[in-house]
């Protein structure tokens, strides 16, 4: 099944949809293995691995790069988050088209200005763009879009520029009539209140969606009862690939031998299987079977 057909499907299930953020095709690869409904290939994280900051740095060629690595390597449907859509509405029109025909499920544009910075950087810069230009934005994707199962999300940052609630459901509403499939609401607050507050007073119909990486304590129940549709655990795997190589590390470098990391480590043969190692194997004896019956092999 197309990967965004396969969103589709689990967008309309009664149940929430839970999200997890890759960096990588490993990465992504257990996501997929430990029954998360979707990947997000989230800008944090990726520019992370590249060792630059979240600030639209990036071209749009390599967050492609990455998102795409990751819908090759993975059957369950890759969410790519595009920052701002990486210039105007004309470039949005463009790399829907990319990301589309690469088999990623959907796109995920956030309405600040280029280039952005990270929402949940202390002092960061979140000036928001024009609802119009916004809008334009969301209309560009849907036309360029091929499929109606692609899946375009409206990132709304008014409670994250400190702009408000008011502001914030104003934009929901333009926004889905601009054609967008889902809204993100983000929040930079410790607590869930401003979500909650915002998933009560909304009243259209496109399922809202949540990033709760500083209001971490929330629990999955708590969303469902707001109506929320689908959650995104962002970060949570780069931060902890980070500490679990910085530990590992710290006790490599003054040990005498390896014996004692050996259980802060996945045996070989996980990554065998990971990389269909044994596969290669099997496949082998196959080739080497045919061989034999055309001759060259006795
Ligand atoms: C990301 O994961 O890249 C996001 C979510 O956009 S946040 O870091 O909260 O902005
Ligand atoms: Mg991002």
């Amino acid at each position: 099944m197309q990967q965004s057909s396969n969103l589709r499907k689990k967008l309309e299930t009664n149940q929430i949809v839970k999200v997890c953020g890759a960096y990588d095709s490993m990465s992504a690869k257990l996501v997929e293995s430990h029954g998360f409904d979707a990947i997000w290939a989230g800008s944090f994280a990726i520019s992370a691995i590249h060792n630059v900051p979240d600030a639209s740095i990036l071209t749009m060629t390599e967050f492609f790069t990455a998102a795409s690595n990751m819908a090759n390597a993975c059957e369950i449907p890759v969410i790519a988050d595009c920052d701002t859509g990486y210039g105007d509405a004309t470039n949005v029109r463009y790399m829907t088209k990319k990301y589309e025909s690469a088999g990623i499920a959907g796109i995920c544009i956030e309405d600040k200005t280029f280039p952005k910075q990270n929402s949940l950087l202390e002092g960061g810069n979140n000036q928001l763009l024009s609802e119009k230009e916004f809008s334009a934005k969301i209309l560009a994707a849907n036309e360029a879009k091929q499929n109606d199962d692609f899946t375009i999300i409206a990132r709304i940052e008014a409670l994250i520029s400190g702009i408000g609630m008011k502001e914030a459901l104003k934009r929901a509403d333009a926004y889905e009539k601009a054609g967008a499939d889902l809204i993100l609401i983000h929040s930079k607050q410790i607590t869930p209140e401003e979500i909650f507050e915002f998933a009560d007073s909304w009243k259209g119909t496109a399922p809202l969606v949540v990033i709760p990486t500083t209001y971490y304590s929330v629990n999955v129940d708590e969303l469902i009862k707001h109506k929320i549709k689908m959650v995104i655990y962002a970060n949570q795997t780069l931060r902890a690939a980070h500490l679990a190589l910085s530990n590992l590390l710290t006790e490599m470098k003054d040990a005498n031998n390896m014996s004692k990391v050996q259980d802060k480590m996945s045996p070989m043969d996980d990554i065998f299987k990971l990389q269909e190692m044994h596969d290669v194997k099997s496949q082998e004896k196959i080739l080497e079977e045919k061989l034999r019956k055309l001759g060259y092999i006795s």
